[in-house]
């Protein structure tokens, strides 16, 4: 055992060996110790997981039985789970601590062992999964809502990992939302709260309840995969770097990894305290919600490199001194330099890309000779493809990347492997960037979010596209002769399962796409998400503005999808 505590099952094995030597059956223990108190309740007809969990405002969360519900359901949708391990954390935001204590008191409720719980109520999004799999628990509840805004009147959300530590795939999550649908009754213990910033283990009902350290498994799994020695000497040679923490959960994380690890100066790390509301501001590390770094970044003042994270930690934006890595590039370039990290030394398996994310990852697994998976948005695709050895890194355009280390998206770990590579390769970012541009040629790519958009004119454009699709083949457009499209489909390698109706999309003859989704993590209305890329390969015109780039790909989405028209909107509300 990795992290010097006994696994999940033989912790169990232990606890029926005690309550035996005491002479006790586990079912006596629970009948009499403790008050489980069975609720009448009624479905709520809105807790249909999306892309991540449930997501909502923090009001619809605070519904009388409303979070209550969806956990029964989950815990309904398990099965033979009774004395195993359940992790519990969240990102810190508003109505955090709340939910805690009320899974606490229903997981004892309905017969789990043990619940591991982040001090505080905190554990990033990609710590859960690596404590769940590091100390062999059942599952996990993850509480965010990741980049959407905290507090009152901001959102919150649900999620359930299973023991692969990884987000519960579709044929659970669709379980757990048919027994929404259909649920009477939840259990629960009627027990005052427990204290959550007091590290160590107490017994509630005869069910354990241990808080630990949110950040030791994981800050030791990341010291596993990288060359600690070398980034410390980096920072000590003068490297200067910024990250963004967002007032979210990562700062305790980066503070303790960045800074008192690996030697980076004090005030590295900044907006580095968790806060309910993340300080009022969207923990989205994007250019319009992480601009103060971005701006700094561009700036003369600029340090060597610059970093940030989203709400729950497994977000990441890159930026160099004068150059901003698109999550996509991203993706590409560490794939390409993995190998310089000592955990991916052997190389890769495979590398794995969302179907909107650019193709510039797909020229990396050609020249490594090693395969290339295009999933349906969606950390939950990766999980099969993970677990079954096929692939090693993967990432997508929404600022996630990963690798096998754990089974979720990891903001920290790709800032770690950047600077794993920058200390290896001794360049500038820009210089990085722009060799790997000349090497595989340039991706030019953009997000455009049309966002809170009428859910009926949303689904009233998409549906007009795809009616249009199978006339389009061979069609002559501004952006180029579409060659194909459809709406996409993917069918898992690994389980065979199929999912369906996963965005449209338009391709030219030249590799240049449209693509067109609703999003599935919206709060309000709907967020219509228009893709664009288009390839160049000539270096002397890797120089140009993105957007301009991509012009006759945005006038050619209108004119396909009618968007201006449909959205009533002149302009997309986000640009990435
Ligand atoms: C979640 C998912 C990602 C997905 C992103 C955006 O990320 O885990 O796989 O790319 O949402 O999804 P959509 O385009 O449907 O809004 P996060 O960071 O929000 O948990």
């Amino acid at each position: 055992q990795v992290w010097g505590e006994p696994p999940a099952r033989h912790y169990h094995a232990l606890y029926l060996a005690l309550l035996a030597a005491r002479g006790q059956k586990p079912t006596s223990i629970r009948k009499g110790a403790m008050s489980v108190v069975t609720v009448a309740t009624k479905p709520f007809a809105d807790q249909k997981p999306g892309t991540s969990g449930l997501r909502k405002k923090v009001p619809v969360f605070q519904q009388p039985h409303y979070v209550e519900n969806f956990i029964q359901s989950i815990f309904d949708s398990l099965e033979d789970y009774a004395g195993t391990s359940l992790v519990v954390g969240g990102d810190g935001r508003y109505y955090n601590r709340e939910v805690v204590q009320t899974v606490i008191r229903m997981a004892a409720a309905n017969g789990f062992g043990r619940v591991l719980v982040g001090r505080g109520g905190l554990l990033s999004t990609p710590a859960a999964s690596c404590v769940i799999r590091g100390r062999e628990a059942f599952g996990g509840i993850i509480l965010s809502a990741s980049h959407n805004p905290g507090g009152p009147d901001g959102d919150f959300g649900i999620k359930y990992n299973i023991g692969n530590g990884g987000p519960a795939p579709e044929k659970i999550t669709d379980a757990i939302f048919e027994r929404t649908k259909t649920i009477s009754e939840y259990r629960t213990l009627d027990l005052s709260n427990v204290d959550l910033d007091r590290l160590g283990a107490i017994e509630i009902g005869g069910m354990a309840v241990e808080v630990i350290d949110p950040v030791a498994d994981y800050q030791a799994l990341m010291a596993s995969l990288f060359d600690f020695t070398a980034i410390r000497a980096m920072f000590a040679s003068g490297f200067t770097m910024r990250f963004d923490a967002m007032h979210a959960v990562t700062g305790p994380y980066a503070r303790a990894i960045l800074e008192e690890e690996l030697g980076a100066p004090a005030g590295t790390v900044v907006n580095g305290t968790p806060l309910p509301d993340f300080g009022g501001h969207h923990p989205d590390p994007n250019l319009v919600h992480a601009k103060e770094l971005y701006d700094l970044m561009m700036s003369d003042a600029a340090p060597d490199f610059g970093a940030a994270s989203d709400g729950d930690g497994d977000r990441n934006l890159i930026i160099g001194r004068g150059v901003f890595v698109t999550p996509s590039d991203s993706l590409a370039i560490l794939a390409a330099n993995a190998h310089l990290a000592p955990g991916y030394r052997q190389g890769l398996k495979g590398i794995a890309r969302s179907m909107p994310t650019s193709g510039a990852a797909d020229r990396v697994a050609a020249k490594l000779g090693v395969a290339c998976y295009e999933t349906p948005t969606g950390w939950k695709f990766f999980g099969n493809l993970l677990d079954a050895g096929l692939a090693t890194i993967c990432g997508e355009e929404s600022a996630g990347t990963g690798s096998d280390h754990v089974r979720e998206k990891d903001g920290l770990w790709a800032v770690l492997l950047w600077l794993n590579v920058l200390a290896a390769r001794k360049q500038p970012v820009l210089e990085i960037v722009r060799e790997h541009w000349a090497t595989y040629g340039r991706n030019y790519y953009s997000r455009h979010d049309y966002e809170e958009v009428d859910a009926k004119a949303a689904n009233g454009l998409m549906d007009h596209l795809r009616a249009r699709l199978d006339s389009l083949p061979g069609t002559r457009l501004p952006a180029g002769t579409v060659q194909a499209a459809d709406d996409f489909a993917y069918s898992d390698p690994v389980d065979g399962s199929v999912s369906a109706n996963q965005g449209l999309r338009v391709l030219f003859t030249d590799g240049s796409r449209i693509v067109l989704r609703i999003s599935g993590t919206g709060t309000a209305g709907a967020t219509l998400r228009l893709y664009l890329e288009r390839y160049e390969p000539d270096p002397a015109r890797h120089g140009q503005d993105t957007q301009a780039a991509l012009a006759d790909l945005v006038e050619t989405a209108d004119r396909l999808a009618e968007l201006k028209a449909r959205t009533g909107r002149q302009a997309p509300t986000v640009i990435t």
